[in-house]
């Protein structure tokens, strides 16, 4: 039997993967909601939880520090996954990458004229492939965070962010105008980790599998 880290971030990617674990017989022994520790073992002497940012899951099971690790298909599309393997989509985590921009802006006509648009977002590469298969030229602003501020202040004519209810958008009077993709939480692993502890990690795939929801 060998030892298994599995890479999470606090908040929903956390949340939604308690199921999964569960699934596995896996149960957590402190709440990264409220402890602060970073490395949180569970029921199994075998398998523990380290906690990390969201961005830098994949860098974690990329160089092996953890066998497995949950992360939002935005955050891979923008990581440089060699060594990374994505057996699963886990369904959960769901939202849709937008354009989005002012409701006062005229997104089409400045489409159609063939303006040179200013686009704020932390997904630089996503955005950067989605424009360019459009024909589009674009000069591309770089956030960490609060991308919904960047058209009222005039730092940008659109950004390129995540949506879930929407209830973001609408609070800053602006509407989304393209959608770039349906983006989900995937399960990824190590590919090393996945020959050599084989034994341990085939039967959690299949419970996680077999936890995925089928109409999410
Ligand atoms: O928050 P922190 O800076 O620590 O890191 P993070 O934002 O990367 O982590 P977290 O936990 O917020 O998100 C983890 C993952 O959840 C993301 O990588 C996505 O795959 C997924 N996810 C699902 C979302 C959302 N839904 C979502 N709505 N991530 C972020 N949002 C944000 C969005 O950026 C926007 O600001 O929520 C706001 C919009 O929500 P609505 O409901 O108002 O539309
Ligand atoms: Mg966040």
């Amino acid at each position: 039997m060998s030892d298994i880290t599995i890479a999470l971030s606090k908040g929903r990617i956390f949340e939604d993967t308690i199921p999964f674990l569960q699934a596995a017989g896996i149960i957590p022994s402190d709440d990264p909601g409220s402890s602060r520790k970073l490395i949180i073992g569970t029921n199994r002497p075998d398998v523990r939880l380290v906690m990390v940012r969201a961005t830098d899951v994949p860098t974690y099971v990329q160089y092996g520090a953890a066998d497995l690790g949950v992360a939002g298909k935005d955050v891979l599309l923008e990581h440089d996954g060699i060594g990374l393997y994505q057996p699963l989509d886990l369904k959960i985590a769901r939202c849709r990458m937008m354009v989005a921009v002012r409701d006062d802006y005229d997104y089409a006509s400045a489409v159609f004229r063939g303006a040179r648009l200013r686009v704020a977002t932390k997904y630089v590469k996503t955005a950067r492939s989605h424009f360019a298969a459009k024909g589009m030229h674009v000069d591309l602003i770089k956030l960490y965070g609060s991308m919904e501020l960047a058209p009222l202040v005039d730092l940008a004519d659109a950004i390129v962010d995540l949506v879930s209810t929407g209830s973001t958008l609408k609070a800053n009077h602006l509407h989304a105008v393209e959608e770039i993709m349906p983006i989900s939480a995937r399960l990824i692993a190590n590919q090393a980790a996945l020959k050599l502890k084989n034994t341990t990690i085939q039967p959690l795939l299949e419970a996680f599998s077999a936890a995925i929801p089928e109409n999410p």
